[in-house]
């Protein structure tokens, strides 16, 4: 059993789409703990009995790349979840330590997402918002995915509960372009766009609207057509009136990269139609992974932890 009273919040460590995260200390155990708050005094009727049921399933879902969540509770109006600790996320690293992305780390943290986003995958869960802020890592060289299918239950909102807007820049095509049906392929796509902020360190398309979100991705891989896309232009928000982009080339360190082997998985991963896409399995099996080495430390910045 596990009451709200046994944890001790020690301070807020995070601010996600859906509530607040503090740093905690489970004073049975001793251990420590991340803690997330989601408010519920909208629901007027209390938790809704199917989200706790589809929330309590991601307890089974267990796997050393993804945040374990290890315990849910509701006490006060709000939705605790106790979940796994670990001392950064990737946006924070991508914004202090650039130095850190070697070629080798890159490849190990893309393994390993893709490990955790096919485990998913095979377990019929999708992300669908997968972004540097829900990626977690630890100094050994973890990467872990956190923030998982709260989307199905509570939609994911345009803004978060703070009013921060919520970032498009991971998002893919078929989803700005309104498909009412979510694949597997959507989180492909945002482990592309991770994968190049790695090595850009910078965002590949930092919309700030979807419709600029949008443009941003058919400027650089063409505006999609019935014969590159079959099905394209039934989708809810295709318009006749797009410019017709062309495909331009790739950005110079991306083409230039010195990993020969990763240019062929990034174009087969930012396939604008979702049905030819790599699937996450078979990325983990592209040449470019054969000669994978673990990475057993990374240097955090400290003054972030
Ligand atoms: C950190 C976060 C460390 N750890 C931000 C953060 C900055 C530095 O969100 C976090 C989490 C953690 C976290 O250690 N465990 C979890 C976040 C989330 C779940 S969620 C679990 O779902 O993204 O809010």
């Amino acid at each position: 059993m596990c009451s709200i009273n046994q944890f001790r919040r020690i301070g807020k460590i995070g601010e996600g789409t859906y509530g607040v995260v503090f740093k905690a200390v489970d004073v049975e155990s001793g251990k420590m703990v991340a803690l997330k708050r989601i408010r519920l005094e909208n629901e007027s009727e209390g938790v809704p009995s199917t989200a706790i049921r589809e929330i309590s399933l991601l307890k089974d879902l267990k796997h050393p790349s993804i945040i374990q969540l290890y315990d849910v509770i509701i006490a006060d109006a709000s939705l605790y979840m106790v979940f796994e600790l670990l001392s950064m996320d990737l946006k924070k690293l991508l914004d202090k330590a650039k130095e850190v992305f070697t070629p080798k780390l890159v490849k190990s943290y893309m393994f390993q997402m893709l490990d955790a986003i096919s485990f998913c995958h095979l377990n019929r869960i999708l992300h669908r918002d997968l972004k540097p802020q829900n990626l977690l890592v630890d100094e050994y060289g973890h990467i872990k995915l956190a923030d998982f299918g709260l989307a199905r239950t509570f939609n994911i909102p345009m803004r978060a509960y703070t009013h921060e807007v919520v970032t498009l820049w991971y998002r893919a095509p078929e989803i700005l372009l309104g498909t009412k049906l979510y694949a597997t392929s959507v989180d492909l796509w945002s482990l592309g766009c991770i994968f190049a902020e790695m090595i850009l360190q910078k965002p590949l398309f930092a919309g700030d609207s979807e419709i600029d979100q949008l443009y941003k991705i058919f400027q650089m891989m063409g505006t999609p057509n019935e014969m590159i896309w079959p099905g394209v232009s039934q989708l809810p928000d295709f318009g006749l009136k797009f410019p017709n982009w062309k495909p331009q080339p790739l950005p110079t360190l991306i083409l230039s990269y010195q990993d020969k082997d990763f240019l062929d998985l990034f174009k087969q991963i930012m396939v604008l139609d979702p049905y030819k896409r790599i699937s996450a399995k078979n990325a983990m099996q592209h040449i470019y992974f054969r000669n994978i080495e673990p990475v057993s430390h990374v240097s955090l910045p400290l003054d972030l932890i």
